[in-house]
């Protein structure tokens, strides 16, 4: 009955037209993000095939489909404490209107003297009812949080680094992903770190959020119960780019998809490719491919190219002023950027062989 009546205002309200889009989406490939610009979208080497299952997934008007085991427990939650509200409002609000008109002033009617000025076993009634309940849903929230926290022993590790503004996801044997890879039914054991400032892990379909702060671990785990591709965002502002800080979460039908998904190997594959794949992990979230202005400039025609720096001075961009760009951001700061770079240096982050690597890549960027 209360879905039929969500989806009846979800209607009323526009909710077909999103879903009627979302089709849309779809059809247009299942590695489209949302709101991705066409560049974003050119196809992660790391991305699975579209296939049928891996599609964005978006529920309803209301809610985003339930992902995870917790999903359905946060939902009950979320809606047993929204209709006691909606109650309780009702009752108080009627009561309230009741009162005022049932003792509004007007002639020959007089309050009693002395005025009542309470009622022991009302007031002891409306403490202790609303107290079950509070205290109902203090225990509910508070054993969903633990079952959270508490990671079942053998899950798998994946390792997430959140940077502005870029996730980056290390797999347990060590690959290095653009997006988090999982598989169906599988606990995986997430432990977050900051590179920089807050930032907050927050996957919807999963219901679930944890911050990530500097100079310490989030721990978190996760059984993922469909296979889809879902969205991970940033849920703490962290800067300009922090709406661009967005992922996906594909959730793999077994572990041969996603050892086939996560693992890559340099030797197979040309410089250019290696480049751009580790120019989606590391530099996708400030520099666009397309000619747009991020938090960085464009890496589009800018191999070769003369910029001007904040010193006046112009900068032909060629291999040496790229790799001291990569290792000591603050050293020559383009026109526009200073008086500080927002970029953060790579150095032990990427390896001379990388930098070659990312190099190629901007070459072919023209
Ligand atoms: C947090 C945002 C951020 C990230 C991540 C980032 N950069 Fe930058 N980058 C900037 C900003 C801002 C500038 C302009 C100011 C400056 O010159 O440092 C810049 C400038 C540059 C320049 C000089 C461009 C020019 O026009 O002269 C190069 C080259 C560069 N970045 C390469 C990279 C590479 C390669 C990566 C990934 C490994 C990367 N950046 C990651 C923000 C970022
Ligand atoms: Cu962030």
């Amino acid at each position: 009955m209360v879905n039929q009546l969500f989806s009846l205002i979800a209607q009323a309200t526009g909710g077909q037209e999103k879903t009627e889009q979302a089709g849309a989406d779809k059809s247009a490939g299942a590695e489209v993000p949302l709101g991705s610009t066409p560049a974003d979208s050119a196809g992660g080497p790391t991305a699975p095939a579209p296939s049928d299952p891996y599609e964005y997934s978006y529920g309803d008007y209301w809610f985003p489909e339930r992902a995870s085991d917790f999903a359905a427990e946060v939902d009950w939650l979320f809606y047993f404490i929204f209709w006691v509200c909606v109650i309780f409002f009702a009752i108080i609000v009627a009561v309230m209107v009741g009162f005022v008109i049932k003792y509004r002033k007007r002639p020959g009617h007089m309050a009693p003297l002395p005025s009542p000025s309470h009622n022991t076993k009302l007031e002891i009634l409306w403490s202790v009812l609303p107290s079950f309940l509070l205290v109902f849903m203090f225990v509910a929230g508070a054993s969903g949080y633990f079952k959270q926290r508490i990671v079942p022993e053998g899950a798998y590790e994946t390792h997430i680094e959140a940077s502005q503004f870029n996730w980056q996801f290390t797999t347990e044997r060590g690959d290095i992903t653009e997006d988090l890879h999982m598989v169906v039914n599988e606990p995986f054991k997430l432990t977050m770190e900051s590179r920089d400032v807050l930032h907050s892990w927050f996957v919807p379909a999963f219901r679930q959020k944890m911050d990530v702060v500097p100079g310490r671990y989030s721990e978190v785990w996760v059984k993922p119960t469909k296979i889809g591709i879902f969205r991970l965002y940033c849920a703490e502002y962290c800067g300009d780019g922090h709406s661009l800080m967005k992922r996906n979460v594909i959730v793999h039908e077994s572990w041969d998809d996603f050892n086939k998904a996560t693992i890559w190997k340099d030797e197979e594959h040309t410089p250019e490719e290696n480049g751009q794949r580790l120019y989606k992990i590391n530099c996708a979230g400030c520099h666009s491919i397309d000619g747009s202005v991020k938090t960085g400039p464009s890496f589009l025609g800018k191999y070769g190219s003369d910029e001007p720096l904040t010193t006046g001075a112009m900068q032909t961009v060629d291999d040496n002023y790229i790799i001291s760009s990569i290792l000591e951001p603050q050293k020559d700061i383009v026109e526009g950027y200073g008086p500080r770079s927002q970029m953060p240096t790579f150095k032990g982050k990427l390896s001379p062989k990388q930098i070659r690597y990312i190099i190629a890549y901007m070459k072919t960027l023209k």
